[in-house]
């Protein structure tokens, strides 16, 4: 079994940072689970562009208020806690925080621990082998 404190994440390798977010993996590929969970706190007042053209994503607000936009349809959703979003067209999207979020995340295929956003909103596919 895997048992984990998410304090123990925070300020290391796997506690990524950006501008307008900070994400915290908590399990990653190595962890052998088939998917990622992690942690995001979104920064009050930033806008994100995201397209996960190599993943599904699944999001559960449990803290703070925002909204995403769906590009394709112009189709905003406001965002609070409780509200759970889930990426299964690889819907590209903006995602507002009005407030300071925290967002609890998964992720399949998983991730392997350092990927950040490129000039697309994509998460590359990183080869990793995974220890099932
Ligand atoms: C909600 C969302 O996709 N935010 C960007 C960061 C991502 N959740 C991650 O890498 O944990």
């Amino acid at each position: 079994m895997i048992v984990r404190n998410i304090n123990d994440i925070e300020g290391s390798e796997h506690d990524v940072v950006t501008d307008n977010w900070a994400s915290r993996r908590i399990l990653l590929k190595k962890d052998g689970m088939g998917f990622s969970l992690h942690e995001t706190i979104l920064f009050p007042g930033k806008e994100t562009y995201i397209w996960y053209k190599n993943h599904l994503e699944a999001v559960l607000c449990v803290e703070g208020e925002g909204e995403v936009e769906t590009i394709a349809d112009g189709k905003i959703h406001k965002i609070t806690p409780g509200v759970v979003y889930a990426l299964d067209q690889h819907d590209k999207h903006y995602l507002r925080a009005k407030t300071k979020m925290r967002m609890i995340c998964v992720f399949n295929p998983p991730l392997t621990g350092r990927e950040v956003h490129d000039e697309e909103g994509v998460y590359p596919l990183m080869d990793e082998p995974s220890a099932a």
